[in-house]
């Protein structure tokens, strides 16, 4: 016999669910605020490690600058140094050339989510972070509105999640230490993004991968707008990196 489908049953359900998780979620270990390449491999690390983490996400999808690969070509290359990562996601990858791996930038964003989630991390997109909760001598949580607020610049204010630790990987923008920078000037210093060098780019991002100020660490591109370091196009393997380096320092903390 066939299932009688009721509306009001699917919008309790979700409503019901997706409230329970977000009040058991005002607490966390970890708070990342964006969903790239970077805040999502510290969150599968984390998460593999029992820790309680939420992602936020301005965009309605993860994944961040890996969709498009290089100029809209879905490929992005991974150095070898990074195989360790793509083997625990589970990502295809193939040699183009002497330790230039290859790998579909679509897949890598599925298997990331999936791997992530399926480790315990918790998603929360189209929700954006606008601020950090400060103490005297810490961060200990971020302030959060749903993106929507924020693209129709609605006068609606925020909510707040307590946090052990804040991870910063917003990309480019480093958006949460540039707030943190503006608002208390001295208290911490973002240099800005140099221009291409890939291989600096490379090196140089897993060296700024670190903790900004107590409770605050930046990871990926983040790290290196912070520090001042180059920016490197499509390739991932430093980003991939990071993300695994900021859940260590991350699980050192808590
Ligand atoms: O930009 P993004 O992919 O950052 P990433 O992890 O990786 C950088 C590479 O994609 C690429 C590169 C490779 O060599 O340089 O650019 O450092 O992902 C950042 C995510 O953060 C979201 C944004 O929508 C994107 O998905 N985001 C940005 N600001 C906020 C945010 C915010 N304030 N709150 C929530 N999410």
């Amino acid at each position: 016999m066939r299932m009688k489908i009721d509306e009001i049953v699917i919008t309790k359900a979700i409503v019901e669910d997706f409230m329970n998780v977000f009040l058991d979620y005002t607490e966390v270990d970890v708070a990342i605020a964006g969903a790239g390449p970077s805040g999502m491999v510290a969150a599968y690390y984390l998460a593999k490690e029992g820790v309680k983490v939420a992602v936020f996400e301005r965009k309605l999808s993860v994944g961040g600058g890996m969709w498009g690969g290089g100029m809209m070509f879905p490929r992005i290359v991974i150095q070898d140094e990074a195989k360790q990562i793509l083997d625990d996601f589970e990502i295809n990858y193939w040699e183009y050339k002497d330790g230039y791996l290859l790998a579909n930038s679509i897949e890598v964003v599925g298997k990331m989510a999936s791997k992530a989630i399926k480790a315990g991390a918790e998603i929360f997109n189209l929700m954006s972070v606008e601020d950090v909760v400060i103490r005297e001598s810490s961060i200990n949580g971020v302030v959060i509105n749903w993106s929507s607020v924020e693209l129709a610049k609605l006068h609606v204010d925020p909510l707040c999640v307590r946090s052990k630790v804040i991870i910063d990987g917003t990309g480019h923008d480093a958006e949460i230490c540039r707030n943190i920078e503006r608002k208390i000037p001295g208290l911490i210093k973002v240099l800005g993004e140099k221009p291409m060098w890939a291989d600096v780019g490379e090196l140089s991002i897993l060296e700024n991968t670190k903790e900004i100020y107590p409770g605050l660490i930046a990871v990926g591109m983040a790290a290196n707008t912070v520090a001042g370091g180059p920016r490197m196009g499509p390739i991932f393997g430093g980003m991939m990196l990071s993300g695994e380096k900021a859940a260590k320092i991350a699980l050192a903390k808590l």
